[in-house]
């Protein structure tokens, strides 16, 4: 066997997300009289939520003191709560389950690596938390994808190897930190979205059990 963990990003992987945080930064945006493009959340991807609003403020030409900074935060979080709220096993991206149950059966450990400070409680609302041995998210890591922190803590409290590991990701900032660890980067998207990865599919339906026995 080639790889003993598979580390799971969350947002764009596990479930869809973007969308949501999309539309409650675009409201954050328009406080700012900024109009947030779809390109623009494209490179919101994968970043902490303070480095999202750090790029928004960029595009805006804006500059804001550090308590007017928290309070913005705190205005995206908790409009984008509201979404999060609503999401449920439904909203689970195709192949995951399968990919999860079939992972799980070979005895290949899995954990999360997730920027988002709220990962467990959309774990908890997809009902999958179990699947997981160890989740390693943005409550826990310094410096964001990125900077390889939040993979590497998760294999050195699995106590595997960085070469061990298997890193699935939807963003070019999670490749980079997954390379970075000197894992293994699988890219879940349009190939053209990324660089320096070693394998990519666009989804997980597209990654079948062989393709699976083949990573691991
Ligand atoms: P939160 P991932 C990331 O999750 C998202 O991709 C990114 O868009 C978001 O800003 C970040 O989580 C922080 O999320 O505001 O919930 O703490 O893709 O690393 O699972
Ligand atoms: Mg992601």
């Amino acid at each position: 066997m080639k790889h003993e963990l598979a580390l799971f990003d969350l947002d764009g992987v596990i479930v869809d997300t973007a969308k949501y945080h999309f539309i409650s930064w675009r409201k954050i945006a328009k406080c700012f009289n900024y109009e947030l493009k779809t390109e623009d959340n494209q490179k919101l991807k994968g970043l902490s939520r303070a480095d999202s609003l750090n790029q928004i403020l960029n595009l805006a030409n804006i500059t804001l003191d550090p308590s007017s900074f928290k309070i913005y935060l705190e205005k995206k979080n908790q409009d984008y709560l509201n979404y999060v709220r609503e999401i449920t096993v439904d909203d689970i991206l195709p192949g995951i389950l399968e990919a999860l149950d079939f992972l799980d059966k070979r005895r290949i450990k899995i954990a999360l690596g997730s920027a988002s400070k709220n990962a467990r409680l959309i774990l908890d609302q997809l009902e999958i938390t179990s699947f997981f041995k160890i989740v390693v998210d943005g409550n826990q890591v310094k410096k964001s994808k990125p900077h390889p922190e939040v993979f590497l803590k998760a294999s050195m409290e699995m106590g595997i190897t960085s070469k061990k590991c298997v890193v699935f990701e939807d963003s070019q900032a999670g490749i980079i930190a997954a390379k970075a660890a000197g894992m293994t980067a699988v890219a879940i998207g349009d190939k053209n979205d990324f660089a320096n990865y070693d394998f990519c599919y666009p989804n997980f339906s597209s990654i079948n059990t062989t393709e699976l026995e083949m990573l691991f």
